[in-house]
């Protein structure tokens, strides 16, 4: 789709445009995914895409401790606010906030959002966040790695408002990667099952579960990480944001991103994804 090695896409719709927010691999050492620095593409069509740059850096948080990297982050706007969800240190989780899509984001309260040691139930590895803001406005953050956590977030989404809580997915076989996504009133809660994964989905009528498994929406990617991400509508279709390994040159350190139509069948099911190398047709 683009042709710069960035990684764990979480794409949105804002002002007609799609917004995707990245890990840049592209800055990595190769060897590990130690890239700094938050990525992000645009697009009016799903074919000719601007590159944002970069976005946003681990040193807009002072509480980073600088020996991890910058992972899978997500973005959602609010009341013309964008915040900016952000992995920093595998143990915490903070928010910073823009104007704009693509910021400038600066630390929104000086202090983690989640932080392993400090709040109950933040798991091992709170990493991955994801936030869905409901239809009644309400905010729900997921994270977590092998276990799946949500928590309901406060109306300016800059604090925790209730317990952590382990969400439920039959079939147990939740790895990382969450992603919230809502059609036609049901929840789907979308995941990677494992290194490497397959994108898995269950679905729910209530954003915290317990949540059924229903399949797969995406095979192996071929690499040793997969992180997908859902656009429910954008100019009538659905599509699946993911990452592998394509790009010449790429591989589980040098990833790039791809994205292909999402089907839903009468009954609301998934139809599981057909991988391609060029993406989708130009959306007009
Ligand atoms: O990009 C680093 C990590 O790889 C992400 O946090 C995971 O979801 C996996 O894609």
């Amino acid at each position: 789709m683009v042709t710069r090695f960035v990684a764990d896409p979480a794409a949105h719709v804002f002002n007609g445009r799609v917004y995707v927010y990245d890990t840049d691999d592209q800055s990595n050492d190769g060897t590990y995914w130690n890239s700094t620095v938050w990525h992000a593409f645009s697009s009016d069509n799903l074919v000719d895409w601007t590159d944002e740059g970069t976005i946003l850096t681990l040193q807009a948080f002072a509480y980073a401790s600088g020996k991890w990297a910058a992972w899978a982050p997500d973005v959602v706007s609010k009341d013309g606010k964008y915040y900016f969800f952000a992995p920093i240190d595998r143990w915490q989780i903070g928010v910073a906030v823009g104007d704009s899509p693509t910021g400038p984001f600066t630390d929104a309260i000086g202090a983690p959002l989640i932080q392993k040691d400090r709040d109950v139930n933040a798991g091992d590895e709170p990493i991955d966040p994801a936030v869905l803001i409901d239809d009644d406005g309400q905010a729900y953050l997921y994270f977590g790695t092998r276990v799946p956590k949500v928590v309901k977030l406060t109306a300016d989404l800059l604090h925790l408002d209730g317990p952590i809580i382990d969400m439920s997915v039959s079939g147990n076989n939740y790895a990382e990667a969450p992603w919230m996504g809502k059609h036609n009133g049901t929840y789907y809660f979308s995941y990677s099952t494992g290194w490497p994964g397959q994108i898995a989905y269950g679905t729910s009528a209530s954003p915290l579960g317990p949540f059924v498994y229903q399949g797969i929406v995406l095979d192996y990617v071929g690499i040793s990480t997969n992180h997908a991400s859902v656009v429910e509508d954008f100019k009538g279709k659905s599509y699946l944001f993911y990452h592998n390994g394509k790009l010449p040159g790429g591989g589980d350190y040098r990833r790039s991103i791809n994205v292909d139509e999402l089907h839903y069948d009468a009954n609301g099911a998934i139809t599981q994804v057909v991988q391609t190398t060029q993406g989708v047709a130009c959306v007009p």
